[in-house]
């Protein structure tokens, strides 16, 4: 069944948790601001980061992809590295599924993005242990260019502990104030994106690593520079994210959207069955 015909939680595995409030989100505004980004956020409790990890490794086994937007058991280029990364899995599993409608992320969204939210796509990232691959310097908008407005938000999820022995996610502050960079191989050449900065972007070139807890997780403005390291830990490093736009980002091309869906054609709004609107459901 494609769960993306369900526009509300099928389970109760996400219930609202006292945790994440104890973050000022006054606070976490004004930095997400300044920097682009904020990080160490609780998020999610220990029985759902097991229902996630559970429902991962199913999806990782999976035979039938059919209903994913994308599917990459490996999407690097390097043949001795590996990173799974797929879209969609919202549509697959209960547990993600329900992830998109957690109350206190989508709270915190509300609260950054300045509006209602909507539910653009899901990602995962899986590094698994001493071989997971890069994810290079990027920003998310030069993949989202054929949807305007820019009024996009990313969260990412933190199934692991995360820290530079495991590549964990780094984040380059001030960079959402740039120009919009031109996008290459997502999981290739770390170094590709210098190319097209200028002196003063260079020297602004400071990663911040954002090394968290199992559970918790980061936000990012859409034009963020980030990207993540090799994992040369023998733990694994697993991401969930979740990609929003503020309610009325319209569609910008007459190409579907995701594949594998129906187009929306250029100038009408997203909205429907694959990208439901979470504020307001309770
Ligand atoms: O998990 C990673 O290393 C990359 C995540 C990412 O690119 C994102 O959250 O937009």
């Amino acid at each position: 069944m494609d769960l993306s015909l369900q526009h509300e939680p099928i389970s109760d595995l996400f219930s609202v948790s006292d945790s994440f409030r104890a973050i000022g989100a006054e606070d976490a505004k004004e930095r997400f601001e300044s920097d682009g980004f904020i990080t160490g956020i609780s998020l999610i409790s220990k029985e759902q980061i097991a229902a996630l990890r559970k429902a991962l490794d199913e999806l990782i086994d999976a035979e039938n992809v059919d209903l994913f937007y994308e599917y990459n058991l490996n999407e690097s280029t390097d043949e001795n590295r590996r990173l799974f990364h797929a879209l969609g899995a919202w549509r697959i599993s209960t547990a993600f599924h329900d992830l998109i409608f957690h109350r206190p992320i989508i709270e915190m969204a509300e609260n950054l993005i300045g509006g209602p939210v909507r539910f653009w796509h899901d990602q995962v990232f899986v590094k698994p242990p001493h071989d997971g691959a890069v994810v290079a310097w990027h920003q998310d908008y030069s993949y989202w260019t054929r949807t305007v407005p820019l009024a996009h938000l990313t969260c990412w999820i933190g199934l692991d502990d995360s820290n530079e022995e495991n590549g964990c996610v780094q984040y380059v502050p001030g960079s959402h104030r740039w120009h919009l960079l031109p996008r290459g191989e997502l999981a290739s050449d770390m170094t590709a994106v210098f190319k097209h900065l200028n002196a003063e972007q260079k020297d602004a070139f400071v990663p911040v690593p954002a090394e968290m807890k199992a559970g918790e997780g980061s936000f990012h403005h859409p034009m963020t520079v980030h990207g993540s390291f090799e994992n040369n830990s023998d733990r694994p490093r697993r991401g969930v994210v979740l990609n929003f736009i503020r309610d009325g980002v319209r569609s910008n091309t007459n190409e579907p959207l995701l594949n594998g869906i129906p187009v929306i054609p250029m100038g009408q709004k997203l909205e429907g069955q694959f990208f439901p609107l979470l504020s307001n459901v309770q």
